[in-house]
Protein backbone atom coordinates (compact mmCIF):
# COMPACT_ATOMS: atom_id res chain seq x y z
CA UNK A 1 0.00 0.00 0.00
CA UNK A 2 1.53 3.43 -1.27
CA UNK A 3 0.43 6.60 0.70
CA UNK A 4 0.11 9.88 0.36
CA UNK A 5 -0.64 12.22 2.64
CA UNK A 6 -0.92 15.77 1.49
CA UNK A 7 -1.19 19.04 4.01
CA UNK A 8 1.06 16.69 6.00
CA UNK A 9 2.78 19.40 7.97
CA UNK A 10 0.02 20.50 9.78
CA UNK A 11 -1.55 19.08 13.18
CA UNK A 12 -2.83 15.86 12.17
CA UNK A 13 -0.47 14.95 9.43
CA UNK A 14 2.30 16.01 11.38
CA UNK A 15 1.35 12.71 13.64
CA UNK A 16 -0.59 10.79 10.88
CA UNK A 17 2.42 10.10 8.66
CA UNK A 18 4.83 8.51 11.12
CA UNK A 19 1.37 6.57 12.64
CA UNK A 20 0.89 5.35 8.83
CA UNK A 21 4.89 4.43 8.77
CA UNK A 22 4.37 2.06 11.14
CA UNK A 23 1.57 0.12 9.93
CA UNK A 24 2.41 0.43 6.21
CA UNK A 25 5.72 1.02 5.97
CA UNK A 26 8.24 3.55 6.09
CA UNK A 27 9.43 3.55 2.05
CA UNK A 28 5.29 3.68 1.45
CA UNK A 29 4.62 7.10 3.00
CA UNK A 30 5.19 10.16 0.95
CA UNK A 31 4.43 13.10 2.97
CA UNK A 32 3.53 16.39 0.96
CA UNK A 33 3.63 20.00 1.92
CA UNK A 34 3.39 23.37 0.06
CA UNK A 35 5.89 25.39 2.45
CA UNK A 36 9.05 24.28 1.65
CA UNK A 37 10.29 24.98 5.23
CA UNK A 38 7.95 22.14 6.66
CA UNK A 39 8.90 19.61 3.74
CA UNK A 40 12.28 20.44 4.99
CA UNK A 41 11.34 19.21 8.61
CA UNK A 42 9.09 16.58 7.38
CA UNK A 43 11.95 15.15 5.15
CA UNK A 44 14.03 14.57 8.54
CA UNK A 45 11.61 11.41 9.38
CA UNK A 46 9.86 10.52 5.65
CA UNK A 47 10.03 10.80 2.35
CA UNK A 48 8.73 14.15 1.57
CA UNK A 49 7.91 16.30 -1.04
CA UNK A 50 6.70 19.74 -2.01
CA UNK A 51 3.52 19.90 -3.51
CA UNK A 52 1.05 22.23 -4.06
CA UNK A 53 -2.50 20.36 -4.05
CA UNK A 54 -4.12 23.19 -6.55
CA UNK A 55 -1.88 22.17 -8.95
CA UNK A 56 -3.67 19.46 -10.36
CA UNK A 57 -0.62 18.49 -13.25
CA UNK A 58 2.38 18.45 -10.33
CA UNK A 59 -0.29 16.42 -8.37
CA UNK A 60 -1.55 14.07 -10.59
CA UNK A 61 2.52 13.75 -11.43
CA UNK A 62 3.32 12.81 -8.01
CA UNK A 63 0.16 10.09 -7.50
CA UNK A 64 1.50 8.37 -10.58
CA UNK A 65 5.13 8.61 -9.88
CA UNK A 66 4.85 7.28 -6.11
CA UNK A 67 2.27 4.79 -7.45
CA UNK A 68 -0.35 6.14 -4.98
CA UNK A 69 -3.20 3.89 -3.59
CA UNK A 70 -4.57 6.00 -1.34
CA UNK A 71 -4.66 9.45 -0.42
CA UNK A 72 -5.19 11.70 2.97
CA UNK A 73 -6.20 14.92 1.68
CA UNK A 74 -5.19 17.22 5.02
CA UNK A 75 -5.22 20.73 3.35
CA UNK A 76 -7.37 23.05 4.65
CA UNK A 77 -8.20 26.62 6.06
CA UNK A 78 -9.61 26.02 9.75
CA UNK A 79 -13.08 27.73 10.98
CA UNK A 80 -11.61 31.03 12.52
CA UNK A 81 -9.39 31.89 9.67
CA UNK A 82 -11.55 30.97 7.54
CA UNK A 83 -14.06 33.47 8.69
CA UNK A 84 -11.15 36.55 8.15
CA UNK A 85 -10.84 35.01 4.57
CA UNK A 86 -13.83 33.31 3.40
CA UNK A 87 -13.35 32.81 -0.44
CA UNK A 88 -9.23 32.15 0.07
CA UNK A 89 -10.77 29.71 2.45
CA UNK A 90 -13.56 27.80 -0.35
CA UNK A 91 -10.93 28.46 -2.80
CA UNK A 92 -8.23 26.28 -0.98
CA UNK A 93 -10.63 23.98 0.63
CA UNK A 94 -13.05 23.26 -1.93
CA UNK A 95 -10.16 23.35 -5.03
CA UNK A 96 -7.47 20.66 -2.95
CA UNK A 97 -10.99 18.45 -2.95
CA UNK A 98 -11.72 18.48 -5.95
CA UNK A 99 -8.04 17.88 -7.53
CA UNK A 100 -7.94 14.93 -4.92
CA UNK A 101 -11.59 13.38 -6.25
CA UNK A 102 -10.47 13.86 -10.02
CA UNK A 103 -7.07 12.35 -9.56
CA UNK A 104 -8.40 9.40 -7.15
CA UNK A 105 -11.13 8.82 -10.37
CA UNK A 106 -8.68 8.84 -12.47
CA UNK A 107 -5.96 6.72 -10.89
CA UNK A 108 -8.18 4.53 -8.85
CA UNK A 109 -6.67 5.57 -5.25
CA UNK A 110 -8.89 5.43 -2.18
CA UNK A 111 -9.39 8.95 -0.81
CA UNK A 112 -9.91 10.08 2.75
CA UNK A 113 -10.77 13.89 3.51
CA UNK A 114 -11.65 15.05 6.80
CA UNK A 115 -15.24 16.98 7.65
CA UNK A 116 -15.56 18.19 10.81
CA UNK A 117 -18.28 19.10 13.66
CA UNK A 118 -18.12 22.17 11.41
CA UNK A 119 -20.31 21.42 9.20
CA UNK A 120 -23.42 21.38 11.94
CA UNK A 121 -24.69 24.85 12.55
CA UNK A 122 -27.48 26.77 14.79
CA UNK A 123 -30.35 24.49 13.54
CA UNK A 124 -29.07 21.22 14.27
CA UNK A 125 -30.05 19.66 17.62
CA UNK A 126 -26.97 20.42 20.03
CA UNK A 127 -27.57 17.74 22.29
CA UNK A 128 -26.40 13.98 21.03
CA UNK A 129 -26.39 15.52 17.39
CA UNK A 130 -27.64 12.27 14.81
CA UNK A 131 -25.66 10.91 11.97
CA UNK A 132 -28.30 12.54 9.43
CA UNK A 133 -29.24 15.25 10.52
CA UNK A 134 -30.02 19.18 9.85
CA UNK A 135 -26.67 20.48 7.95
CA UNK A 136 -26.60 23.88 7.53
CA UNK A 137 -23.53 25.62 8.48
CA UNK A 138 -23.34 29.87 9.58
CA UNK A 139 -18.95 29.46 8.95
CA UNK A 140 -17.34 28.84 4.91
CA UNK A 141 -15.51 26.40 6.54
CA UNK A 142 -18.51 24.73 7.30
CA UNK A 143 -20.21 25.10 4.11
CA UNK A 144 -16.89 23.37 2.78
CA UNK A 145 -17.32 20.76 4.74
CA UNK A 146 -20.51 20.08 4.21
CA UNK A 147 -20.00 20.57 0.22
CA UNK A 148 -17.21 17.93 0.61
CA UNK A 149 -19.02 15.56 2.31
CA UNK A 150 -22.02 15.95 -0.31
CA UNK A 151 -19.37 15.72 -3.23
CA UNK A 152 -17.48 12.82 -2.09
CA UNK A 153 -20.57 10.70 -1.44
CA UNK A 154 -20.90 11.52 -5.27
CA UNK A 155 -18.01 10.59 -6.40
CA UNK A 156 -18.94 7.20 -4.93
CA UNK A 157 -21.77 6.76 -6.02
CA UNK A 158 -21.74 8.04 -9.36
CA UNK A 159 -17.90 7.15 -10.13
CA UNK A 160 -17.46 4.06 -7.61
CA UNK A 161 -14.26 5.86 -6.18
CA UNK A 162 -13.59 4.80 -2.78
CA UNK A 163 -14.00 7.96 -0.19
CA UNK A 164 -14.06 7.67 3.29
CA UNK A 165 -14.22 10.23 6.38
CA UNK A 166 -15.18 11.18 9.70
CA UNK A 167 -16.73 14.28 11.11
CA UNK A 168 -13.55 15.57 13.40
CA UNK A 169 -14.94 17.21 16.57
CA UNK A 170 -11.53 19.25 18.11
CA UNK A 171 -8.12 17.43 18.29
CA UNK A 172 -6.05 17.71 21.41
CA UNK A 173 -1.88 17.16 20.58
CA UNK A 174 1.49 18.01 21.36
CA UNK A 175 2.99 17.18 17.95
CA UNK A 176 2.47 20.57 16.30
CA UNK A 177 -0.13 23.11 16.63
CA UNK A 178 -2.97 23.58 15.53
CA UNK A 179 -3.48 27.22 13.73
CA UNK A 180 -6.93 29.08 13.09
CA UNK A 181 -9.62 26.77 14.76
CA UNK A 182 -12.29 27.23 17.20
CA UNK A 183 -11.09 24.22 19.27
CA UNK A 184 -7.53 24.97 19.76
CA UNK A 185 -8.08 26.63 23.25
CA UNK A 186 -7.94 22.91 24.39
CA UNK A 187 -4.44 22.60 22.87
CA UNK A 188 -3.32 26.10 23.27
CA UNK A 189 -4.20 26.14 27.54
CA UNK A 190 -1.82 23.12 27.88
CA UNK A 191 1.03 24.74 26.57
CA UNK A 192 0.79 28.14 28.39
CA UNK A 193 0.10 26.79 31.29
CA UNK A 194 2.96 25.20 31.71
CA UNK A 195 5.06 27.91 30.34
CA UNK A 196 3.93 30.78 32.27
CA UNK A 197 1.20 29.76 34.73
CA UNK A 198 -2.14 31.23 33.29
CA UNK A 199 -3.79 31.09 30.00
CA UNK A 200 -6.53 33.77 28.70
CA UNK A 201 -9.56 31.98 26.72
CA UNK A 202 -11.25 32.97 23.64
CA UNK A 203 -14.23 30.49 23.72
CA UNK A 204 -17.37 31.38 26.75
CA UNK A 205 -16.76 29.23 29.99
CA UNK A 206 -20.03 26.80 29.33
CA UNK A 207 -19.39 26.36 25.58
CA UNK A 208 -19.09 22.51 25.60
CA UNK A 209 -17.58 21.17 22.26
CA UNK A 210 -16.47 17.69 21.16
CA UNK A 211 -12.88 16.97 21.81
CA UNK A 212 -10.64 13.80 20.27
CA UNK A 213 -7.15 12.82 21.80
CA UNK A 214 -4.79 12.59 18.98
CA UNK A 215 -3.81 9.17 18.92
CA UNK A 216 -8.25 8.34 18.55
CA UNK A 217 -8.14 10.33 16.03
CA UNK A 218 -5.12 8.44 14.23
CA UNK A 219 -6.49 5.23 14.61
CA UNK A 220 -10.17 6.99 12.91
CA UNK A 221 -8.12 7.80 9.91
CA UNK A 222 -6.59 4.24 9.54
CA UNK A 223 -9.19 2.15 11.02
CA UNK A 224 -11.93 3.38 8.66
CA UNK A 225 -9.69 3.55 5.94
CA UNK A 226 -9.28 -0.16 6.40
CA UNK A 227 -12.83 -0.89 7.25
CA UNK A 228 -14.76 -3.45 5.54
CA UNK A 229 -16.71 -1.34 2.46
CA UNK A 230 -20.11 -4.14 2.72
CA UNK A 231 -20.39 -3.06 6.32
CA UNK A 232 -20.22 0.68 5.32
CA UNK A 233 -23.54 2.41 5.36
CA UNK A 234 -22.01 5.61 5.75
CA UNK A 235 -19.05 6.92 4.11
CA UNK A 236 -18.76 10.38 3.90
CA UNK A 237 -18.77 11.44 6.63
CA UNK A 238 -18.87 9.75 10.22
CA UNK A 239 -19.19 11.69 13.52
CA UNK A 240 -16.85 10.45 15.55
CA UNK A 241 -15.76 11.60 19.26
CA UNK A 242 -14.74 11.03 23.04
CA UNK A 243 -15.09 13.42 25.31
CA UNK A 244 -17.15 16.58 25.65
CA UNK A 245 -16.21 19.73 27.92
CA UNK A 246 -16.58 23.03 28.14
CA UNK A 247 -13.65 25.70 28.79
CA UNK A 248 -14.67 25.90 32.89
CA UNK A 249 -14.33 22.01 33.41
CA UNK A 250 -11.19 21.14 31.82
CA UNK A 251 -9.78 24.10 33.40
CA UNK A 252 -11.09 22.84 36.87
CA UNK A 253 -8.97 19.37 35.73
CA UNK A 254 -6.24 20.84 34.79
CA UNK A 255 -6.24 23.21 38.38
CA UNK A 256 -6.67 19.52 40.60
CA UNK A 257 -2.86 18.92 38.51
CA UNK A 258 -1.72 22.20 38.51
CA UNK A 259 -3.13 24.10 42.03
CA UNK A 260 -1.42 27.29 41.05
CA UNK A 261 -2.89 27.31 37.24
CA UNK A 262 -5.01 31.10 36.67
CA UNK A 263 -7.25 31.22 33.66
CA UNK A 264 -8.94 34.58 32.37
CA UNK A 265 -11.50 34.93 29.35
CA UNK A 266 -10.76 37.00 26.72
CA UNK A 267 -14.28 36.52 24.29
CA UNK A 268 -13.11 36.34 21.04
CA UNK A 269 -16.61 37.38 19.34
CA UNK A 270 -16.00 35.31 16.23
CA UNK A 271 -14.78 32.37 17.81
CA UNK A 272 -17.77 32.49 20.60
CA UNK A 273 -20.21 32.56 17.44
CA UNK A 274 -18.38 29.64 15.64
CA UNK A 275 -18.38 27.62 19.16
CA UNK A 276 -22.29 28.24 19.63
CA UNK A 277 -23.33 26.89 16.56
CA UNK A 278 -21.51 23.74 16.77
CA UNK A 279 -22.95 20.85 18.80
CA UNK A 280 -22.46 20.19 22.63
CA UNK A 281 -22.17 16.10 22.02
CA UNK A 282 -22.39 14.04 18.82
CA UNK A 283 -23.78 10.93 18.61
CA UNK A 284 -21.44 8.39 17.15
CA UNK A 285 -22.72 5.16 16.75
CA UNK A 286 -22.95 4.84 13.28
CA UNK A 287 -19.20 5.24 13.48
CA UNK A 288 -19.30 2.47 16.06
CA UNK A 289 -22.00 0.14 14.49
CA UNK A 290 -20.19 0.05 11.49
CA UNK A 291 -16.44 -0.06 11.85
CA UNK A 292 -15.86 -0.61 15.09
CA UNK A 293 -14.73 3.06 16.47
CA UNK A 294 -13.69 3.06 20.31
CA UNK A 295 -12.08 5.57 21.58
CA UNK A 296 -9.23 4.72 24.22
CA UNK A 297 -8.64 8.31 25.49
CA UNK A 298 -11.17 10.60 28.06
CA UNK A 299 -10.57 13.47 29.40
CA UNK A 300 -8.88 12.67 32.77
CA UNK A 301 -6.36 10.32 30.72
CA UNK A 302 -5.69 12.70 28.10
CA UNK A 303 -4.80 15.61 30.88
CA UNK A 304 -2.55 13.68 32.05
CA UNK A 305 -0.56 12.48 28.99
CA UNK A 306 -0.91 16.52 27.64
CA UNK A 307 0.83 17.83 30.85
CA UNK A 308 3.48 14.81 30.91
CA UNK A 309 4.06 15.19 27.18
CA UNK A 310 4.64 18.91 27.15
CA UNK A 311 6.61 19.11 30.14
CA UNK A 312 9.20 16.31 28.86
CA UNK A 313 9.09 18.56 25.95
CA UNK A 314 10.27 22.16 27.06
CA UNK A 315 12.58 20.40 29.40
C1 LIG B 1 -11.65 24.05 14.03
O1 LIG B 1 -11.83 24.42 15.20
O2 LIG B 1 -11.82 24.77 13.03
C2 LIG B 1 -11.25 22.61 13.80
C3 LIG B 1 -12.43 21.74 13.62
C4 LIG B 1 -13.27 21.36 14.76
O3 LIG B 1 -12.71 21.35 12.52
N1 LIG B 1 -10.45 22.15 14.89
Amino acid sequence: MNVLVVGAGGQIGTELVPHLQKIYGEDNIIAADLRPDVVERLSKGSRALTLDALDLKSYRETVKKYNIDRIYNLVALLSATGENNPLLAWNINMGALVNSLEIAKELNCSLFTPSSIGAFGKETPHKNTPQDTIMRPNTMYGVCKVSGELLSDYYFTRFGVDTRSVRFPGIISNGCLPGGGTTDYAVEVFYEIIRKGEYTCPIPENTYMDMLYMPDALNACTQLMDADPAKLIHRNSFNVTAMSFSPKELFAAITKRVPDAKFHYSIDPVKANISASWPDNMDDSSARGEWNWNPAWDMESMIDDMLSAIKAKQN
